[in-house]
């Protein structure tokens, strides 16, 4: 599947030799220096578009190794891939050609957690899951959730900026990140772990690592903000005819439980089908309707439980939905998300997915999904699919093949990009650019932010040693 990426040149960077393949080694030891076949998994993405031919992973342990393998390389002119738990959905966290990979699997300490603030401080390596456990112990919730949370990375949350399942309710993490530490290109340290709640002394240089791909530094660690676990979480599973009745149903949530509503989202039948049929899993209510909702409430007393029974036979008695079921037991509500969280997974299933991430207009939301299917009609097309975080605009649309084919990319691409740019949307809500969307970062920015973004870019990594080919297209930034 490389081949989409042929008319990409490789930098102008060192190939390793013996001294420093001898340096990482000695540097490391043998079993955090990864060579031979075991460096498959590490070249090639999740969704297996993208694979890489380096030959060799770093897992560092500290900062102080991190900041040693990049002043070793930024000397060197060696290119580096960064990688956290390689669950990214644009092929950013593999290489492109032979770049070194840098692993953070091996810095996955926990430092430390405050009670009193609910401040989590932790090496960037730690797997979400598991800080989600070690939090919800101590009567805490990590601010964010995602179908990946078994894999993905807290560096790696940062580095794309993770929207997810909660967002509605906690925000975006550049508002719960209060700190982070990560090596610059150079080796440099650059220490922004605060854990103030308030600290408007200049620039917020963390913004800059937070969205940055791996582009502008390696984050080593960071804090967060954690906020209670909620007392009573409950979860329905809504079945509905037609898209405005999921508007109208939306908009009906938002007024009776307003800060209440932790998740509100969407699935068409085709995601439906796709989950029961490829990973086997039950649809709970009636699976022959066209739209499915996934509504999330959490709070700390139990008024939701009565009320959101109350507002669903109300919107039953109204024709707004028609079919549900709630629960509020742990075991109920995750066999509710397992539906939606392996919806991702069960397309891959069918052999190769395309994904656009974009944000829109609610109202707009799902009128991209039906055009894409007619435009794909006479092509070899398993599914077309449109899913997402409704609450938040944040469509995921899926097509589904067998295989990839240049055929099915130039029926979708750039219509869907011109399409969003037109509603006034993002081509990427929260996925980021990494480098299957570099084409299209013009649809979402200017040129005087392009190349504000190169400038910084530039002073951040002036060699471009870190994630080469990521984020801009080849043309701008070499
Ligand atoms: P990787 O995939 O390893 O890397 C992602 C990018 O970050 C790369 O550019 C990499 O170079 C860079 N990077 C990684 N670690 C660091 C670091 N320490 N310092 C600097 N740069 C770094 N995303 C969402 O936003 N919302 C979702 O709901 C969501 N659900 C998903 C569900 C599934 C099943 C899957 C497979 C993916 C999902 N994703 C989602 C996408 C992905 O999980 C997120 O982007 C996640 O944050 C990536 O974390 P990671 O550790 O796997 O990073
Ligand atoms: C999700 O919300 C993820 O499940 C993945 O962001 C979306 O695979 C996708 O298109
Ligand atoms: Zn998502």
């Amino acid at each position: 599947t490389k081949d989409r990426f042929t008319n990409l040149k490789r930098g102008s960077y060192a190939v390793l030799n013996a001294n420093d393949v001898d340096y990482f080694k000695k540097l490391l030891g043998d079993n955090n220096f990864i060579t031979g076949e075991e460096v498959k998994a590490y070249n090639e993405d999740w969704l297996k578009t993208v694979c890489g031919s380096s030959k060799y992973v770093l897992k560092p342990k500290t900062t102080e190794q991190v900041s040693e393998i990049l002043k070793y390389c930024y000397k060197h002119n060696i290119a580096v891939s960064i990688q956290g738990g390689n669950t990214g959905l644009v092929g950013g966290s593999v290489p492109v050609f032979d770049e070194v990979i840098l692993s953070t699997s091996a810095m996955n300490k926990i430092i430390s957690f405050n009670k009193l603030s609910g401040v989590l401080v932790c090496e960037a390596g730690c797997v979400l899951e598991n800080l989600m456990n070690y939090v919800q112990n101590k009567g805490f919730i990590m601010p964010f959730d995602l179908g990946a949370k078994g894999t993905c990375q807290i560096g790696g949350n940062l580095a794309t900026n993770a929207g997810g399942l909660r967002l509605i309710k906690y925000g975006s993490l550049q508002g719960s990140v209060l700190g982070l530490q990560a090596v610059l290109a150079d080796g440099q340290v650059l220490d922004c772990l605060s854990t103030l709640k308030k600290d408007n002394t200049g620039y917020h240089l963390k913004h800059m690592f937070i969205g940055s791909e791996g582009t502008l530094g390696v984050i080593t660690k960071v804090a967060i903000h954690c906020p209670n676990a909620p007392k009573f979480v409950n979860a329905a599973f809504i079945g509905l005819k037609s898209f405005d009745k999921v508007l109208s149903f939306f908009s009906l949530i938002r007024k009776e439980f307003g800060g209440s509503l932790s998740s509100f989202e969407l699935m068409d039948s085709v995601a439906i089908t796709s989950v029961q049929k490829n990973i086997g899993l039950k649809c709970p209510i009636d699976d022959n309707l066209e739209f499915y909702v996934l509504l999330e409430l959490s709070a700390d007393n139990n008024f939701i439980n009565t009320s959101i029974q109350e507002v669903l036979e109300q919107a039953l008695a109204e024709e707004i939905i028609v079919d549900a079921t709630v629960g509020d037991q742990p075991s109920v509500v995750q066999n509710i998300w397992k539906i939606r969280e392996n919806i991702p997974e069960s397309f891959l299933r069918y052999g190769y997915v395309y994904k656009y991430d974009i944000t829109l207009p609610h109202e707009l939301f799902y009128e991209i999904v039906p055009e894409i299917r007619k435009r794909l009609e006479i092509l070899d097309v398993k599914a077309v699919s449109g899913y997402g975080h409704l609450g938040d605009g944040n469509l995921h649309l899926n097509v589904a093949t067998n295989e990839h084919s240049d055929k099915i990319v130039s029926a979708i691409e750039p219509y869907v990009y011109e399409w969003t740019t037109k509603c006034k949307g993002s081509i990427s809500a929260e996925h980021g650019i990494g480098l299957l969307k570099t084409k299209y970062l013009k649809y979402s920015k200017s040129d005087i932010e392009v190349d504000l973004m190169k400038k910084l870019k530039n002073t951040f990594d002036p060699k471009k040693i870190l994630n080469p080919y990521k984020i801009f297209p080849q043309d701008d930034i070499n």
